[in-house]
């Protein structure tokens, strides 16, 4: 039988042809919450703008049409399709079933066979560090693809983990940073043999969105990095400085997208509520008089003290639904993130629902795992979030090389979460005394159930 022609492997532009990979999720858990490879579309986007012929392989995107997909969930979300997998050794003492989620290795094999003509270089993405086992797997695959083709690995396992990936990954280069520095740029230039163009405008925050066929969702980004340093967060280390796009060109990929039938955008950024004017407000204004009818979510925690009234009215006026607060605990005088009072956030949350916000749509997260966390307190918080009738969002924590309490996080784990990226996935809650048990995590979710 053959199969249907993967529609996302096509080439798009003219000059040398480079093919992003988006790996596989490698985890206990994946849960599709409008997820994209935003850094790597970046890379494509500003390669293409630059001269280059771009190409994608989402593995996380429901793209061929015989691979069996789960039901879509809410406004687009779902799960993935899913294959066992052994244990890694190290995770040995896990009571939990490990899986690859996203399209099957061979549909993906014989997608990147058909591609022709044949890439010059190839750019996997790394998203969570601990999902690393998924990009190693795609540089594999690739490698048995095309052996003699270049491989780079670039992104937050890259630039997080990077003696680990040197050490493991099946690589020709690991790129620690964003491409758009003068040597990251610079080297993937050198590496096809090509001269160093500069760099095109809007790069980093440019998206090549075009690259999916039949989108049912996509992300938005109108700003890089956060202003501020909360410590449990590797946003600094990522992106030190705090960068904010242009109106016109964050509407201009919103309107492409919804002309091409999409209606739920998520907002990817960190700091969505700083300096609104900047972007956010133009934006949103022009969604209202241009009357698009679409949805907009924030899956990504907004910074609740910003939710004045104006602001919950303007969000709402231009089609938010889905809300996602960062609340982090109700223990307001030890917090480990941005500043919060309790009269603050509960002027936000009363702002939320006095400008019409569905309750079902807002849920609130609450941080659970911290090095040495006093969990009664996170019991209070469900208490406390559960009583404003919203729905509290166990936020597990991760360990993360590179943020401020990352240290912390090595003295209480008893995994040796610097050298082995593996045990900083929250799914084994890496710093909770005994670690994940299914008894624990079933009181946990009956507590947010309010039983
Ligand atoms: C949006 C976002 C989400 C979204 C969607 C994520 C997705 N794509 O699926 C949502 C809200 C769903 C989410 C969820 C979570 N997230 Co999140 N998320 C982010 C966020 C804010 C932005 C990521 C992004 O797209 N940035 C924009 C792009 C343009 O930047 P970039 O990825 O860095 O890409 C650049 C470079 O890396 C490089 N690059 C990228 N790829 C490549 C490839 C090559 C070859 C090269 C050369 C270069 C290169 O160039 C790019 C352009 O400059 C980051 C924080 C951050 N500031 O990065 C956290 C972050 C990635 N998330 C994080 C965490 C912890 C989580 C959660 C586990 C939170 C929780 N406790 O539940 C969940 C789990 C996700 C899941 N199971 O699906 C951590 C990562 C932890 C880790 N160990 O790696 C981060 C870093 C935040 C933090 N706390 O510090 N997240
Ligand atoms: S947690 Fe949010 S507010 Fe705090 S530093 Fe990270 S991105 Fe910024």
């Amino acid at each position: 039988m053959t199969r249907p022609v993967f529609p996302n492997i096509q080439w798009s532009g003219e000059g040398p042809r480079i093919l992003g990979i988006n790996p596989w999720i490698f985890d206990f858990a994946a849960f599709n919450v409008w997820s994209r490879p935003v850094g790597l579309l970046a890379c494509l986007d500003m390669l293409r703008a630059a001269g280059a012929s771009v190409a994608l392989m989402d593995c996380l995107d429901r793209t061929w049409s015989d691979v069996p997909w789960p039901k879509a969930g809410k406004y687009g979300t779902g799960h993935y399709p899913k294959e066992e997998l052994p244990l890694p050794d190290e995770l040995f003492f896990m009571d939990r079933r490990y899986s690859r989620y996203g399209l099957p290795r061979e549909q993906v094999k014989e997608a990147l066979g058909a591609l022709n003509p044949a890439p010059e270089l190839i750019m996997v993405s790394s998203i969570m560090t601990y999902w690393y086992p998924g990009a190693l797997d795609a540089l594999e695959l690739a490698a048995e693809v095309w052996p003699d083709v270049p491989r780079m690995l670039g992104g937050n396992y890259a630039t997080l983990c990077t003696d680990h990936a040197r050490e493991h990954a099946r690589a020709d280069a690991i790129m620690q940073g964003t491409m758009e520095t003068e040597a990251n740029w610079a080297s993937v230039w050198n590496v096809l043999g090509q001269p160093v163009p500069p760099l095109p405008e809007n790069a980093g925050l440019g998206l090549a969105l075009d690259l999916y066929s039949e989108p049912r969702y996509a992300p938005i980004l109108g700003s890089r990095g956060c202003p501020f340093t909360c410590d449990y967060c590797a946003s600094h280390a990522l992106y030190p400085n705090f960068t904010q796009g242009s109106p016109d060109a964050v509407y201009a990929s919103i309107r492409q997208e919804y002309d091409r039938g999409v209606r739920d955008f998520a907002f990817y950024d960190d700091a969505l509520l700083v300096t609104p004017d900047r972007w956010l407000w133009p934006v949103l204004d022009r969604i209202v008089h241009d009357g698009l009818d679409l949805r907009l979510h924030t899956p990504n925690a907004m910074h609740v003290r910003r939710l004045n009234k104006e602001v919950c009215g303007r969000l709402r006026e231009a089609g938010l639904h889905t809300v996602r607060l960062g609340l982090e605990t109700t223990d307001f005088d030890n917090r480990h993130d941005v500043k919060l009072t309790r009269r603050e956030w509960e002027d936000g949350a009363r702002n939320l629902l006095e400008a019409g916000f569905d309750l079902d749509d807002i849920g609130v997260y609450i941080l659970f795992g911290l090095p040495n966390q006093n969990l009664d307190n996170v019991e209070q918080a469900i208490d406390h979030v559960r009583a404003f009738g919203f729905r509290p969002h166990l936020a597990h924590y991760t360990p993360i090389p590179g943020s401020p309490m990352f240290h912390k996080a090595v003295a209480a784990s008893p995994h040796p979460i610097a050298d082995e990226p593996l045990f900083q996935n929250n799914s084994i809650w890496p710093c909770v005394p005994g670690g994940f048990n299914w008894e624990d995590a079933q009181r946990w979710k009956q507590l947010m159930q309010g039983r």
